[in-house]
């Protein structure tokens, strides 16, 4: 089992849905997460530099707006984003004499551990405080005596479907007191051709954070026959849904076997396997959602492109 084991054998069922789809978290194991990492830094790749505009222009306006004493974020990765907004946060908190928590959440362990350690390093004024969680499940925020802000940046709102998004939003208002805040960043509809190559970039990085769930699948579940060189990475804009979808299709006929379910994943060759959406927005239509669930627009801010949207709601 690696850190991925919450719930592992109950995600798994979707192995069997048609098409077969894999859940998108598996993506993010140690070394999934170090590839994605290695793709914000892609040429084709432009959200993560629109995103890292928008908030190096805004993030002092956003902590002088919220006002927040926590900051939590969803989905934080190796946290090198919330750098910018945790200055602005702590050197805000500095000025004002008070403390300041930020609580990284993230559902693999070693991500985790490893940048807590180096934000606590790097932010001795901040107390970290990791949260190992999956934030397709209930969500829970730690108290705090001021406003709390809560994020999910780079995008990856894109990974849910409109119904996983109705119901995301849901537990986030849940979550959130009245006077608290959720900052949210979403990439927007463009060109097609820019779209499909930030997801199947030149030097095939891409190609190897989706092939990587392979191995993912293979050591979590104690696979034979399974070979991550047995697949091909697709990426393609589906235009009815308005997203990206990654997909993995089998170069060969595939006889998997799974010792830690006992079941076996026969896959003809040409088999379409789904590994990820990223959905991308209007920025009025997402704000429509957002204001389904009750959380009301303080805010949005785009970068110089028109690429990407920051939107900071309210409760
Ligand atoms: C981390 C979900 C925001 O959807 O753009 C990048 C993931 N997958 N390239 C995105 C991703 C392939 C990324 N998110």
């Amino acid at each position: 089992m690696t850190a991925l084991d919450a719930g592992l054998i109950a995600d798994a069922a979707t192995l069997w849905n048609n098409p077969p789809t894999l859940p998108t978290k598996w993506l993010y194991d140690e070394r999934g997460s170090k590839l994605f990492d290695e793709i914000t830094r892609l040429p084709e790749y432009y959200p993560t530099r629109r995103e890292t505009e928008i908030l190096a222009a805004h993030s002092v306006d956003i902590a002088q707006r919220t006002d927040a004493t926590l900051v939590a974020e969803f989905g934080s990765g190796t946290s090198t984003k919330s750098r910018l907004v945790l200055t602005a946060f702590a050197d805000r908190a500095a000025a004002k004499g008070r403390s300041l928590s930020y609580v990284p959440i993230d559902v693999s362990a070693e991500v985790l551990v490893q940048a807590a350690r180096e934000l606590s390093a790097d932010y001795p004024t901040v107390d970290v405080e990791p949260l190992l969680a999956d934030f397709t499940r209930p969500l829970e925020l730690p108290p705090s005596d001021g406003p709390r802000l809560a994020m999910f940046l780079g995008g990856t709102i894109g990974n849910f479907d409109a119904g996983g998004r109705a119901d995301f939003f849901a537990r986030i208002a849940a979550a959130l007191n009245p006077g608290d805040f959720f900052l949210l960043g979403a990439d927007l509809v463009k060109d097609t051709g820019r779209l499909v190559a930030a997801y199947d970039d030149k030097a095939g990085v891409t190609a190897d954070f989706n092939r990587n769930i392979v191995e993912v699948l293979r050591t979590s579940l104690n696979a034979t026959g399974l070979y991550a060189d047995d697949f091909d990475h697709i990426a393609r804009w589906n235009p009815r849904e308005h997203r990206i979808e990654m997909w993995l299709r089998a170069r060969r006929d595939v006889d998997a076997h799974f010792a830690a379910l006992n079941r076996d994943w026969h896959l003809p060759r040409g088999t379409e396997v789904l590994t990820e959406i990223s959905t991308k927005f209007d920025v009025g239509a997402l704000g429509g959602e957002l204001a389904s669930a009750g959380l009301t627009e303080q805010d949005s801010w785009t970068d110089s492109h028109g690429d990407f949207v920051v939107m900071l709601v309210g409760l």
